[in-house]
């Protein structure tokens, strides 16, 4: 039937950071000030939990979002054996691309926002269909920049070794920071990346969920053609601001862990994620165990131990050790769970005082916006890349010896405890935490660089 507004169509695909900023996008979009019309294509059943729960409450919450049913093709993973499940998702979804022809025609749809991890194969469906296709990237804009210029660097280096990788215009990466899959070309992540980055020019723009005071200089560097040539326009959007799904709800119906936060000394908390999709091994959460309880601090521990949630049965005692949820959370100062925490709204809550994290993008995205320091600890994919990015800003600090992923080495948790102390009773980091957090709020504010690049992008999709 006929829409009530102009219309765009989201598509994320899997894991939670890819969706989590298609959720925000999707709200921003149709909320009063930008007026659009917004499907979310949906893939069920989702890989994890924590997206059909996410879902749930974003068709709940946000009625104006509507929701596409995406139904994908049948595909036999055994091809692929070993591979990461939300890798295996992409690849489903990539090859069911041409399905999304009559999906989208039947919705009425102005224009399409794709995820990156889709973008090779969906860009020429929506050229077909003549229709207007974004891509959202949703790390950075120096890894957007790595993504566009790294085919070309190949190419460049005729099948040799990965090395330290110099982005025109913008920086070098040391090659301990290149994602380690791209370092084997026959990785599924790689071949996917470098289609991806090879089709990007031929997007109508690409969105980022970064400002402009930020990453000042990968976001010229994209605009002003060095990284390549005749480049779509960038959009940078972010920090694009948390949908709270429990705001409404009342005092008595508050999550446990708001209220335990609710209860603690301003800035006095440790928050502890390491992302939704990579188990930690598990001598390294024991020692991260006894380094939180060593450092003296109170502390809020989100744990995951499996890489999907799914398949989480472990017990939380067993893997933290004889005594110590007894310990640390019987005098009160500390909560260890394995629930799924509205991160969004833990950052915000002034009882926060840093945050030690796997450096996933939408969590970085996130501690910037609230202005809590962080204390990088990268393990994989572009993690490494965007620590860096917080050590540059002031935003945060970084143990570059940390251990990551392919590296055997357990960080002891002495060493820990030292370091969470010494990032607790950094004023100087706290100040700057406190800089970045303005010039995010600055540039979403109205009138602002991010809102002004949303209103833009509207301006092209739907008048
Ligand atoms: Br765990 C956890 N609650 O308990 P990233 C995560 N999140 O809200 P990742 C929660 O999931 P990729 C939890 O705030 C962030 O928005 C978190 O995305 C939220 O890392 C999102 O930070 C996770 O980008 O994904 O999960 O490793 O590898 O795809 O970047």
């Amino acid at each position: 039937g006929a829409l009530p507004h102009p219309h765009v169509v989201l598509l994320p695909s899997a894991g939670m950071g890819h969706l989590v900023p298609f959720s925000r996008l999707a709200v921003s979009l149709s909320s009063p000030g930008h007026g659009c019309g917004v499907s979310v294509a949906t893939v069920l059943p989702t890989v994890s939990s924590a997206e059909s729960a996410h879902l749930d409450a974003l068709f709940g919450a946000c009625p104006a979002v509507r929701r596409l049913d995406f139904h994908l093709a049948p595909f036999d993973a055994s091809e692929f054996p070993g591979a990461d499940p939300f890798f295996l998702r992409f690849e489903a979804m990539r090859r069911s691309a041409p399905l999304l022809g009559p999906l989208l025609a039947g919705a009425g749809a102005l224009a399409l926002v794709t995820d990156i991890a889709l973008a090779s194969v969906v860009i020429p469906v929506a050229r077909d269909l003549r229709l207007p296709c974004y891509v959202l990237f949703t790390a950075s804009a120096a890894m957007l920049s790595l993504c566009v210029h790294f085919p070309a660097y190949l190419d460049a280096n005729a099948g040799g070794p990965v090395g330290d990788v110099g982005i025109p215009g913008v920086y070098r990466v040391p090659k301990a920071s290149i994602p380690q899959a791209l370092h084997h070309p026959e990785h599924l992540f790689t071949q996917q990346f470098v289609a991806n980055g090879r089709e990007l020019a031929k997007a109508d723009g690409l969105l980022v969920n970064s400002f402009d005071a930020f990453e000042p200089e990968a976001i010229a560097a994209l605009r002003n053609g060095s990284v390549a040539a005749g480049f779509p326009p960038v959009f940078s959007v972010g920090p694009l601001a948390p949908v709270s799904f429990s705001a409404s709800e009342p005092p008595e119906n508050q999550a446990d862990y708001m209220r335990w936060l609710e209860a603690q000394p301003a800035r006095s908390v440790v928050y502890v994620s390491f992302g939704s999709r990579k188990a930690i091994s598990k001598d390294q959460l024991r020692e991260l165990a006894v380094g939180l309880e060593a450092s003296g601090h109170r502390f809020l521990w989100v744990v995951k131990s499996t890489v999907v949630d799914r398949d989480d049965e472990a017990e939380l005692s067993e893997l933290l050790g004889e005594g110590f949820l007894e310990r640390v959370q019987g005098r009160g100062r500390a909560l260890v769970t394995k629930a799924w925490v509205e991160q969004g709204e833990v950052l915000k809550h002034p009882a926060i005082g840093m945050f030690v994290s796997h450096c996933g993008w939408n969590s970085l995205t996130e501690a910037f916006a609230s202005g809590v320091p962080v204390l990088a600890w990268p393990r994989f994919a572009d993690q490494r890349v965007n620590a860096g990015i917080v050590a540059r800003r002031g935003a945060g600090v970084w143990v570059e010896r940390w251990s990551w992923e392919g590296d055997d080495g357990v960080v002891k948790g002495e060493e820990i405890a030292e370091k969470v102390k010494s990032v607790m009773a950094d004023e100087m980091l706290r100040r700057s935490s406190t800089v970045v957090r303005e010039a995010a709020m600055t540039a979403v504010a109205g009138g602002g660089t991010s809102y002004r690049s949303l209103a833009e992008l509207v301006a092209r999709c739907c008048d």
